[in-house]
């Protein structure tokens, strides 16, 4: 038990029991029994307590009570998909859901900020506008966009700036992502550089400005939900597209249909939905999701749970490394004497790529190294497959490690708390049951 404890001291378990992978773990033991505290939505072995004690569950107490995952119901998605909120709308997607190569469009996460626009009956008349730091000011419709420009198709992971954020202790503020702000979809667009060469970049130009349709929740016409931008080297990158079809479909309303910004490897928030117009600037862009501890990290590491200053924040560009084991599930049972266990996973790291990715069955006292497959251009995640030993039947968990291209490897636990939880970027950990 003393060493137990000692391992569990290690990992930073006493700090938050209850959100903490080791403490739900023992936990799930409990919740069997009726604990209903121990069934939070990332908890590891939710599933074990839920499947064995359908109808046991006391109606917990609120208002500390832990909701069960409410399923998204939504037309043309999944209903695995996992509600974090919905006003404004935000799901995402369990990570055994992320087990295709490309990633469903009926399984990609939906993170808005404002209120879902209406579906446009006229997509090719729809209208971008290109102004600011420019020679040549540059209206052009979706229709034009489509004939008079060469269209590229990628596969590239969109990945919420939140990502990873319910692993934060203490709690940062915002949607509880697990692992499943992210997807990895086929993008048909134009280089947003092309437009920018038509307009015409001036020397001036420093900074986009994205806007589009979507309305505030207060329903404030003059006050857009977001209005986020990326230095003009990011803009200019080949990879940084103008979209109108995802997995070969035109953009979905709930995508950002009719026509979107794709900017892969920074946070979701710079690729604008239902895109109206870009504003290039002199100076960096401070509209919503801009200023403040928005979409930004601790240039000094601060104390968890402190208010922060702003002054000593950065913008978070390039996302961290991750990986996620998609099969099997998180709270699968396996037949006895199953002692081969095959694990299937993605792995991706922002402008970086993977280099290594590992498995630990033994709380990560040994690894073993996955076989890593190579992106299919750049951005794409890369896909994992690893077969692991287990020595017996009983309660196992996995972990999965990835490592990025200039050697930076995933923490045990998200680090660098921030008010509102970026870069959380721990392993991922499942729980199996052999027998
Ligand atoms: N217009 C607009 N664009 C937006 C948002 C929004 O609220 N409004 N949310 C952003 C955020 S935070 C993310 S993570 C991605 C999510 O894209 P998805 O809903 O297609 O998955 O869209 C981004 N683009
Ligand atoms: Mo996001």
């Amino acid at each position: 038990m003393a060493e137990k404890n000692a391992a569990d001291a290690r990992c930073g378990v006493d700090a938050g029991k209850r959100r903490f992978l080791g403490g739900t773990a023992l936990a799930a033991l409990g919740a069997l029994i009726g604990d209903a505290g121990a069934l939070s939505g990332s908890g590891i072995s939710s599933a074990y307590a839920q499947a064995a004690a359908p109808s046991a569950a006391p109606p917990a107490p609120a208002p500390v009570a832990p909701k069960a995952p409410q399923h998204l119901k939504f037309p043309g998605k999944n209903e695995g998909l996992v509600v974090l909120g919905d006003r404004p709308l935000v799901a995402e997607t369990p990570e055994s859901l992320l087990d295709d190569d490309t990633t469903p469009t009926e399984k990609f996460y939906i993170r808005n900020n404002g209120q879902i626009p209406e579906e446009t009956r006229d997509p090719d008349g729809w209208k971008i506008t290109i102004d600011g730091e420019v020679n040549n000011k540059l209206e052009i419709t979706l229709g034009e966009l489509k004939s008079k420009y060469k269209a590229v198709t990628r596969r590239m992971v969109l990945e919420c700036g939140g990502n990873g954020r319910a692993a934060f202790s203490p709690p940062a503020r915002g949607n509880q992502w697990t692992n499943g702000g992210a997807g990895c979809a086929e993008w048909t667009g134009v280089p947003l550089a092309d437009l920018l060469k038509t307009a015409g970049l001036k020397k001036t130009a420093k900074y986009t400005a994205h806007y589009s349709s979507d309305l505030h929740l207060s329903g404030d016409a003059g006050k857009p939900p977001l209005s986020r931008g990326v230095r003009i080297e990011k803009a200019l990158d080949p990879n940084t597209l103008i979209v109108w079809a995802m997995n070969g479909q035109p953009l979905p309303n709930i995508h950002g249909g009719p026509v979107r910004l794709v900017v892969p490897g920074w946070p979701g928030s710079a690729s604008q939905k239902w895109l109206t117009r870009i504003w290039v600037r002199d100076r960096e862009h401070d509209g919503p999701g801009m200023t403040e501890f928005s979409y930004r990290i601790a240039i000094k590491p601060m104390v968890p749970g402190d208010k922060g200053d702003p002054a000593n924040f950065r913008i978070l560009e390039s996302m961290p490394v991750r990986s996620i084991i998609t099969n099997p599930a998180n709270g699968a049972k396996l037949a006895a004497g199953t002692r081969d266990l095959k694990l299937r996973g993605a792995s991706w790291a922002g402008d970086l790529t993977v280099k290594q990715v590992d498995i630990s069955t033994d709380a990560g006292m040994t690894w073993r190294q996955a076989k890593l497959e190579k992106p299919k251009n750049k951005y794409d995640w890369q896909r994992w497959t690893a077969s692991v030993k287990l020595p017996s039947d009983g309660y196992y968990e996995v972990w999965a490690r990835a490592t990025d291209s200039k050697g930076a490897m995933q923490p045990h636990q998200a680090a660098s708390w921030n008010p509102q939880g970026y870069g959380g970027n721990a392993m991922h950990r499942i729980a199996v049951l052999v027998g």
